[in-house]
């Protein structure tokens, strides 16, 4: 496969078409039924949560919120495929993945909230905080995937960053030293066309960002992000591949961010609607959608009852991650050393005393 779409051939890999139907049956993945509705239930539960946490930003519930919308295919591969001690290192798109993880939606919330605990998981092993330093989480992958064969330990390492983070020198740190250590990570770029405002256009001059694997001596392919089969089977292949010692991967998943950069952002000062309109037809959701009520293993009326069912476990999560208590303001300080040296020490000091003179001022 990786010989076939080389990416100097310049052909991004997919399985299905726009309407769901499949079109490249030689690397159609074998999935059954069962286990296909449960993903496509996973992804729509991934789906709601996303679109809700946007609300209760809305609502002053929450803080900055990076929407998944568009891109949910890309996580939900690597969630199925990611064992329970493989790796997982986040970038901060990726809810599907850190869910299959292990990770509460609880969890999650508390990290938008700003608790230090949304990123102390309890249930998911071997997985990373998010990271929103564009790709400082990929020399760690690299780091850990080069532990994981020192170790001969049966592991991969899938590490994750957007297509912004390709021109970031960790990337390319990160890619040199997997290739001279053929150590097992998988890296996805998730290129969502924009790092914030700046079009992938703008990031490079290379043909593509799968094309960075060659110089690296280093397995690439160009995918389409937004075809949930195509990037099963890349990440099963991968994950082969890795375990086989001929690691690593890089993998460029083609997606479009249909929200915002952020809840801070607004997308209609950089993009057309026409654009919108056009990678909308490419939805992740409605083509695997397609796929299963051709297949009539799912139907509208199904969805239209799931739905609100999803809402409400949401919300339910949600209420508990509100109770959690007035914000810590030491956490800021206190994860930064094992022991806090005298001058940070003197800054939570101060700290403390203006949120103090603050209280007095703001009723
Ligand atoms: C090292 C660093 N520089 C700048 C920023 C500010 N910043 C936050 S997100 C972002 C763009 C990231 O784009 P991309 O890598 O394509 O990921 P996406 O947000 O599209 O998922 C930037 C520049 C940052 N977080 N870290
Ligand atoms: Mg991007």
């Amino acid at each position: 496969m990786f010989d076939e779409y080389n990416p100097l051939n310049k052909a991004m890999f997919r399985v299905i078409d726009n309407d769901g139907k499949v079109v490249n049956k030689k690397w159609m993945p074998q999935i059954d039924d069962d286990k296909l509705l449960k993903i496509y239930k996973d992804i729509l539960f991934a789906r709601t949560a996303d679109l809700q946490i946007v609300s209760y930003q809305r609502q002053g519930r929450i803080f900055t919120y990076p929407p998944n919308y568009g891109q949910e295919a890309i996580a939900a591969a690597a969630g199925v495929l990611i064992r329970e001690n493989d790796w997982l290192v986040p970038a901060f798109r990726e809810m599907g993945a850190m869910l299959a993880k292990g990770v509460t939606l609880k969890e999650i919330f508390l990290y938008f909230m700003g608790y230090e605990d949304g990123s102390a998981f309890k249930n998911a092993k071997y997985t990373l905080p998010m990271s929103v330093p564009i790709s400082s989480q990929l020399p760690h992958a690299a780091g850990i995937g080069y532990a994981v064969k020192y170790k001969k330990e049966d592991k991969v390492v899938i590490g994750f960053a957007g297509d912004a983070g390709t021109s970031e020198g960790d990337f390319h740190e990160a890619l040199n030293f997997a290739g001279v250590w053929k150590v097992p990570v998988i890296f996805i770029i998730q290129n969502n066309q924009y790092g914030i405002s700046t079009p992938v256009r703008m990031q490079t001059a290379s043909d593509s960002l799968a094309i960075k694997s060659i110089a690296y001596g280093v397995k690439g392919i160009q995918v389409d992000g937004n075809d949930f089969f195509a990037m099963y089977k890349t990440i099963e292949e991968s994950v082969r591949i890795c375990r086989n010692g001929e690691g690593p991967v890089l993998i460029e998943a083609v997606t479009y961010r249909k929200g915002a950069h952020t809840t801070s952002d607004d997308p209609t000062k950089y993009r057309s609607k026409v654009e919108e309109e056009e990678w909308d037809a490419k939805d992740p959701v409605k083509r695997l959608r397609a796929y299963l009520i051709d297949k009539n293993l799912w139907t509208l009326e199904q969805e239209e009852k799931i739905i609100p069912q999803y809402k409400e476990e949401i919300d339910r999560q949600f209420t508990e991650a509100e109770k959690y208590g007035p914000y810590p303001a030491g956490d800021i300080f206190r994860f930064l050393y094992a022991e806090m040296p005298d001058d940070l020490r003197e800054q939570q000091a101060q700290y403390e005393r203006f949120l103090a003179w603050k209280s007095t001022k703001v009723k």
